[in-house]
């Protein structure tokens, strides 16, 4: 384990934490980009030349996610029980734009490629809770205008959420963890390097496989992150001061 006990701890997690509750990730075999191309869903571009196809993409990511079957399951739990229990900071960041680390129970939590069950208005700019389908016809519950609504992600090329407030964050930290990502989307697979660059921070990773960024984490472990970690967090707060 670390060095010294951390009192400000980043988790940054990615599709591999919510793969064992039953959704995709991006890049494996049987990832999301295995069967569709990334400049035709996940782009502003691909919004502009096509907003059909890209409303099904994400009509039946929208609707995968509220079946009853998709639920977190124990690494979305641990990081709950780590924000509940650590006597210091924690901020989760995710990638993901599921809403399971809320339903396991996590609360300081920045969702910093967006969020599935949200919609924004092209016209007025809110951001609004939405768990139907969208559509060229969608009416914007707040301005009233038809078919400006997209849904509330952070496609390529976009700037990520709550920016500053990570790196403040990362800056800050004694302790930076790596869940369940293959590191290759910036700004995301940077933040191993900042939290170093403090000259602070100890970084671990935690993915089934080695990430991109591996050699830049003092520690690693290998394994299902439903394994991996509920001992971690065990461990952390065995030795809480
Ligand atoms: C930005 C939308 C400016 C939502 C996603 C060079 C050329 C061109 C562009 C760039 C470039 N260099 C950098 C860029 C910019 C670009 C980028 O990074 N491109 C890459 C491809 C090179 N980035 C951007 O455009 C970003 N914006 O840069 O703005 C800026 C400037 C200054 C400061 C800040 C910003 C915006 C990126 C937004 C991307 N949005 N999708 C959606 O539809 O979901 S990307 C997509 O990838 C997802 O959002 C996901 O969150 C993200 C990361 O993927 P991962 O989560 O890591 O998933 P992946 O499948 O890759 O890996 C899963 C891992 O889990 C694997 O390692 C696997 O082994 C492991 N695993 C599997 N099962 C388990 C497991 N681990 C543990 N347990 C298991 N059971």
């Amino acid at each position: 384990m670390q060095q010294r006990l951390p009192r400000k701890i980043v988790v940054l997690t990615g599709a591999g934490v919510s793969r064992e509750s039953g959704l995709a990730t991006f890049r494996d075999a049987d990832g999301i980009w295995a069967s569709v191309r990334i400049e035709d869903v996940a782009t502003p571009e691909a919004f502009a030349a096509n907003p059909a196809r890209v409303h099904a993409f994400y009509n039946a990511r929208r609707s995968g996610l509220l079946e009853e079957v998709i639920q977190p399951n124990p690494a979305h739990r641990a990081l709950a029980r780590l924000e509940r229990e650590w006597p210091g900071e924690l901020l989760l960041v995710t990638q993901n734009i599921d809403d399971l680390h809320e339903r396991a129970g996590s609360r300081n939590l920045v969702h910093m490629h967006g969020e599935l069950l949200k919609t924004r208005c092209l016209a007025c700019e809110e951001v609004i809770e939405w768990r139907q389908e969208l559509d060229l016809e969608s009416l914007c519950p707040a301005c009233g205008q038809r078919g400006r609504l997209r849904v509330n992600v952070v496609w390529f090329g976009e700037m990520p959420h709550e920016m500053e407030r990570i790196y403040d964050a990362l800056d800050a930290c004694d302790l930076f963890v790596s869940i369940g990502t293959s590191g290759s989307v910036y700004p995301a697979a940077g933040f191993v390097a900042e939290a170093r660059a403090a000259g602070r921070a100890h970084t671990l990773e935690l993915n089934l496989e080695p990430s991109e960024g591996e050699s830049l984490f003092h520690e690693k472990r290998y394994g299902p992150a439903s394994e991996l970690v509920p001992a971690w967090v065990e461990e952390l707060l065995a030795n809480r001061p």
